[in-house]
């Protein structure tokens, strides 16, 4: 069959921006006729010299992924690249992706995804570009397709071209490219061999212990099985909900306390296991608990870059870390005693890029469930259950133990994270511009001194980029901090996020729950903010 490459007219869709993870819709509106079509050319009208490279595709297997490659591959072949990677099914987990991607030096990758946000026929879906480096396209580019968005007039796809099979591996021409369907798994779980003790871990199953990791019905089955219980000997049943689910079995592929719930309560339970995870829809997030304990993501980060010197992938080669703006401030206290850079930058993967690349961070991590280093540029959610599994193996503690022992070293920075979901839009902008023009400077709130109060701002040390609002931070004197911002990944109405810190040295205060010991820093803002006059209710809806 000849194929011929097809210039369709089109007309610009309004809104084509992307937020904090690339552009995130309901997928009534990504089936709109040319919508999807109209992105993908933007994006590859934003790049060049891609003729003859090669493309990464993948996503987390959401309704309307099948769909979506086939479309991708046609207009990457009509473009000119010359090769794509793509997973068997579509599938790729956002960390492989970005494996893949540096693995085979493809020149970048797409990636079909909304995340954590539930999925199906009235769900949503979601794509990002990754660069060559394997990470989410930077600002720059980002600003660049969506200005390619508004002035679009023509789309290329290849005429009367074939399905591609993807349920097979193996290699197929399609209008002169090639298509090489790939293990999904494979590259990712090499990787993995090369940065942990894999003996110490399959030691400790041998010897009885037991774990639950819940895939929550998303992308991330196929690699815990073929890693948990594949390569590490977990017992069979050690991955619950491990088959991807086009609409995640109805749930919200969000691993937290109230949307991993059922992992939650066992974990609470007489019957817990010694260690309990969950990751999201796309994988790269992660939740990790002990038998009766819950590891706030802020606390895991510093755990891990406490412990990294165990970990034969971070022996003797920790030069720094980085934290996105909201994320507590724990991880800067193991930094400031070994000695390690330690970075503050706003919300999203794309801004730990430049220091991940130029060497100036190894780990990384935000307060919303990710963690990762250098080995890819995207948060991991099962690295870091790895991750944790090899201190857990080294040290012979539980993870209570040494969660327990990091606060006895480092004291105890209280956090805590209240989303209030599917806020009217235009009041949840009217109190962040109230709260960021409020005069809070020197006032005393709820007993303490308002010591900084700014709208965050970010200029990246490696390439001079800077980027404006990412939050209204407000400190105090005592060192507590709030911390004040919208979602930038919600397809529905407005998410308001309200970030409670604050450190306690005392050994002896340190068995509190985290909502007791920030009780008044969460009236504090409740009242500032007027939560309750404004939308009728101050209850957050998830609180973390
Ligand atoms: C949220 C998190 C942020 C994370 C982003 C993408 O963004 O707060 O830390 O990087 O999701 O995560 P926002 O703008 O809604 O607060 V994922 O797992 O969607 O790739
Ligand atoms: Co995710």
């Amino acid at each position: 069959m000849t194929v011929t490459v097809l210039e369709v007219p089109t007309t610009p869709f309004a809104g084509q921006k992307p937020g904090t993870s690339g552009l995130r819709k309901k997928v009534g509106v990504f089936r709109q006729p040319h919508y999807l079509e109209n992105f993908v050319q933007a994006v590859f009208d934003s790049l060049d010299g891609f003729q003859g490279q090669t493309l990464v595709v993948g996503g987390d297997g959401r309704f309307h992924n099948r769909e979506a490659v086939q479309t991708i591959l046609k207009m990457a072949a009509a473009n000119g690249f010359g090769r794509v990677l793509v997973g068997r099914d579509g599938l790729l987990s956002t960390p492989a992706a970005s494996c893949v991607i540096r693995a085979h030096k493809a020149f970048g990758g797409i990636i079909l995804s909304a995340s954590h946000n539930p999925g199906g026929p009235e769900g949503d879906f979601g794509i990002k570009y990754n660069i060559g480096a394997g990470g989410p396209a930077p600002e720059k580019i980002t600003d660049a397709i969506f200005a390619a968005t508004a002035s679009l007039s023509r789309y290329r796809t290849l005429e009367a071209a074939p399905e591609v099979d993807l349920g097979q591996i193996g290699e197929t021409d399609l209008g002169g490219m090639r298509v090489v369907v790939i293990d999904p798994v494979a590259d990712y779980a090499a990787l993995m061999e090369t940065l942990f003790d894999m003996e110490a871990i399959r030691r400790l199953f041998r010897d009885g212990f037991t774990m639950c990791f819940d895939a929550m019905h998303a992308v991330t089955g196929p690699y815990a099985h073929a890693i948990l219980e594949g390569r590490l000997g977990a017992p069979a049943g050690t991955v619950i909900n491990g088959t991807p689910l086009e609409d995640f079995g109805g749930g919200h592929p969000d691993p937290n306390l109230t949307y991993a719930k059922d992992l939650a309560d066992l974990m609470m339970g007489d019957r817990a296991p010694d260690f309990g995870a969950a990751s999201d829809g796309d994988g790269d997030r992660n939740m990790i608990l002990g038998r009766g304990v819950f590891v706030n993501p802020s606390d895991s980060l510093a755990v891990l870059a406490a412990n990294a010197e165990l970990i034969p992938g971070y022996r003797g080669r920790m030069t720094g870390v980085a934290r996105s703006m909201p994320t507590s401030r724990a991880v800067d206290r193991v930094a400031a005693k070994r000695g390690w850079e330690c970075h503050e930058t706003p919300t999203g993967w794309k801004f730990f890029g430049t220091l991940l690349d130029a060497g100036r961070a190894t780990l990384c991590g935000e307060e919303s469930f990710g963690t990762g280093s250098d080995h890819v540029r995207e948060k991991d959610g099962l690295w870091a259950v790895l991750a944790w599994l090899n201190i857990i193996a080294a040290r012979g503690q539980t993870v209570r133990q040494i969660l327990a022992d990091h606060w006895g070293n480092y004291g105890r920075t209280f956090y805590s994270r209240h989303d209030h979901e599917g806020l009217d839009a235009a009041k949840a902008e009217a109190l962040m511009a109230d709260l960021r023009a409020a005069p809070l400077l020197g006032q005393t709130l709820g007993g303490r001194k308002v010591a900084l109060h700014d709208d965050f701002a970010y200029t990246d040390p490696i390439d001079g980029s800077t980027s404006q609002g990412q939050g209204i931070r407000i400190e105090f004197e005592d060192g507590a901090r709030i911390v004040v911002r919208l979602s930038g990944t919600g397809t529905e109405g407005a998410t308001l996020r309200l970030y409670l810190e604050r450190f306690e040295p005392d050994p002896a205060a340190h068995d509190q729950d985290a909502q007791v010991a920030l009780a008044d820093l969460i009236a504090t803002i409740r009242d500032l903010t007027r939560l309750k006059d404004r939308f009728g209710s101050e209850d957050p809806t998830v609180i973390t």
